[in-house]
């Protein structure tokens, strides 16, 4: 059975390819994000990383953070988030819950509150559901620290949001005004 080490060794070669930089094993991302599953093991396996679909099944269905998902069919397979890649995921815009949170480190916090909320290298800001993820996200980075998002207000504003498939909610920028520190 796979182990844990591997299946976080792939999960990021995973993420690597099928978020940032396909080129690396000479894929192709389709439309919304997609490649096959046999293309993906056989350029992965080209490039010298065993795996075969029972091993790429485990990780799939494995990962902590829902990272990765297979069509309906199983014929192929996408990251659900986090790319830095221009790529349109699909997803249609969703209202979102008037709180939303963002775990950052402390020392972003006054850059955020002069500049607001930037997707950096990503292609979106990513926000969470809860507390409890946003606090896991932000130690990321550093010391933790959650800021409050008036979600519902900057929806009613005029921005728009996604909710991907694994519970990521996703928006283009959050200016200052709807953020706040959250103090406890
Ligand atoms: C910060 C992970 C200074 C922002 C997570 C964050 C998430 C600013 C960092 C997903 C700023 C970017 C995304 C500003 C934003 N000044 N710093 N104006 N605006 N920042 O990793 O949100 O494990 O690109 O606060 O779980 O931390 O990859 O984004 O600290 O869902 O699946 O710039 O990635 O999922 O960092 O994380 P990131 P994130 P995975």
């Amino acid at each position: 059975m796979t182990n844990k080490k591997t299946v976080t060794q792939i999960s990021k070669f995973l993420s690597l390819v099928l978020r940032h930089k396909p080129e690396t094993i000479g894929l192709e991302l389709e439309a919304n994000g997609w490649v096959a599953v046999e293309t993906l093991l056989r350029k992965m396996n080209d490039f010298g990383k065993q795996i075969d679909l029972a091993t790429l099944t485990h990780v799939v269905e494995n990962n902590n953070k829902t990272r990765f998902a297979f069509n309906e069919d199983g014929t192929r397979i996408r990251a659900n988030q986090g790319h830095s890649l221009k790529i349109d995921l699909g997803y249609a815009t969703k209202d979102p819950p008037e709180t939303l949170f963002h775990g950052t480190a402390q020392r972003f916090l006054e850059s955020i509150m002069e500049s607001g909320l930037e997707k950096r290298s990503r292609h979106h800001v990513h926000l969470s559901p809860d507390r409890a993820t946003a606090i896991q996200v932000g130690k990321r980075h550093g010391k933790p620290i959650v800021l409050t998002v008036l979600a519902g207000e900057m929806h009613r504003d005029g921005h728009e949001f996604f909710e991907s498939d694994n519970g990521v909610w996703l928006t283009d920028h959050v200016p200052v005004r709807y953020l706040h520190i959250e103090t406890k």
